[in-house]
């Protein structure tokens, strides 16, 4: 990805880190002295500092053409006005990856936090979770915590266990290792994603990588945190390392909406199995069809089973639904004969509504200027229209 490099020469390049409404907090990116340099070029004073952020709003020809702004996105900054510290959104590149949950685009790797004890390791709990990550097909980062709290031969087993569902896992412990050192190593340069059960110590990892940032851990805010992570709210922050962390963990409910052949494919042990020798049958679901190549004696084998048989009746339910409405759109043609269309727009494309981008705004983000933005609200009206400039 090369999307800290600007593509026209008097343009920023930078990092949406959050979105708010309509306006997008834009991270300037890019080497410091190169930025500087076309900072003043652009207007910025000859003893004025660069600002690390512009708060933006997206160019009316970006809206026309339906591009919408994510976190995560990379993005073409024009026209900033740096006593305001803002900017106009011209161009969005594209993107690597975008998750759903949480919204977040060019994500690389999925860090997905388990406790050893307090809560005990649930290896069922673990694979759905797993399963949920390699869905998104963004590599995963296990790391478990609270190591403090076993002894190192239950540290080596679960490592030995994880390995042989090919997994590596980083053991951490957020109480008693203040810099978490090998975890900020893994992170270092990419953007994450947080997400694990409640209670394993989420926050307070966050809170070791990111000191200045101090989540409330819960017990000391239970009710603010939630507050948090009820909405869809996600905001990225700078790991001191390098990187960027989402603070919002993504998937709790991990429900598989996945049919068959993609639950295979979030098997490492079947992906393994499969590049050793093939199935009889193409469309083998490793369950008791002859001169299957998957099915075995494996940890895991039964639990693949166990979401199998989820995996068919979800597939089942969307073949079944009436018009195929899942992935397809019913039109009725003047002369009455239905057709279908393949439905085009994905869920995370879908425009959000004004009401819910008013009720965004009730949240807290750390970092914005709230009442500013009240105040340009009502001097420029409509800030839909705000970005009109072209
Ligand atoms: N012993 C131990 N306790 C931890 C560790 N990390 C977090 N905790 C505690 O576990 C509880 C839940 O932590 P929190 O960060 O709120 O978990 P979250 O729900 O995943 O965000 C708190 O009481 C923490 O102090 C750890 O590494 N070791
Ligand atoms: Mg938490
Ligand atoms: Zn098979």
């Amino acid at each position: 990805m090369t999307g800290d490099a600007p593509l026209d020469p008097l343009a920023l390049g930078g990092v949406v880190v959050a979105v708010q409404a309509n306006y997008y907090w834009v991270r300037l990116t890019g080497d410091r002295a190169a930025l500087k340099l076309q900072a003043r070029r652009l207007g910025l004073g000859a003893d004025e500092p660069v600002p690390a952020r512009l708060l933006c709003l997206r160019r009316g020809r970006l809206k026309k053409i339906g591009q919408q702004v994510m976190v995560g996105d990379r993005v073409v900054v024009e026209e900033p006005d740096w006593q305001g510290q803002r900017g106009a959104i011209a161009q969005v590149l594209p993107r690597s990856s975008s998750l759903d949950r949480p919204p977040v685009a060019n994500v690389d790797r999925i860090l997905l936090v388990f406790s050893l004890a307090q809560p005990a390791l649930d290896p069922v709990q673990l694979g759905r979770f797993l399963v949920k990550a390699e869905l998104t097909g963004v590599p995963v980062l296990l790391c478990l915590n609270k190591a403090d709290l076993v002894d190192g031969a239950t540290q080596e087993a679960w490592k030995e266990r994880l390995a042989g569902w090919g997994y590596r896992p980083i053991l951490t412990s957020a109480l008693t290792d203040p810099s978490l050192g090998s975890l900020r190593g893994a992170l270092a340069g990419y953007t994450s994603v947080l997400c694990g059960p409640s209670g394993v110590g989420k926050s307070s990892t966050i809170n070791r990588l990111i000191p200045a940032l101090e989540l409330r851990v819960a017990g000391v805010s239970g009710r603010l945190e939630r507050g948090r992570h009820t909405t869809r709210h996600v905001e990225l922050f700078e790991l001191p390392g390098g990187g960027l962390l989402a603070d919002t963990p993504g998937f709790n409910q991990p429900a598989l909406d996945c049919g068959p052949e993609a639950l295979a494919a979030c098997f490492p042990e079947i992906r393994d199995r499969l590049k050793l020798g093939q199935c009889y049958y193409g469309d083998c679901l490793h369950r008791d069809e002859p001169g299957c190549a998957v099915r075995g004696d494996w940890d895991r084998y039964g639990f693949y089973l166990a979401l199998l048989d989820e995996a068919i009746a979800y597939r089942d339910r969307q073949r079944s639904t009436a018009d195929g409405e899942a992935t397809l759109k019913r039109k009725t043609r003047r002369d009455g004969q239905d057709t279908y269309e393949p439905r085009l727009e994905s869920k995370r494309y879908r425009r959000i509504s004004r009401r819910s981008r008013h009720q965004a705004l009730d949240q807290t983000v750390e970092g914005i200027d709230w009442q500013r933005l009240e105040t340009l609200e009502t001097l420029d009206g409509d800030p839909e229209d705000w970005v009109e400039t072209d």
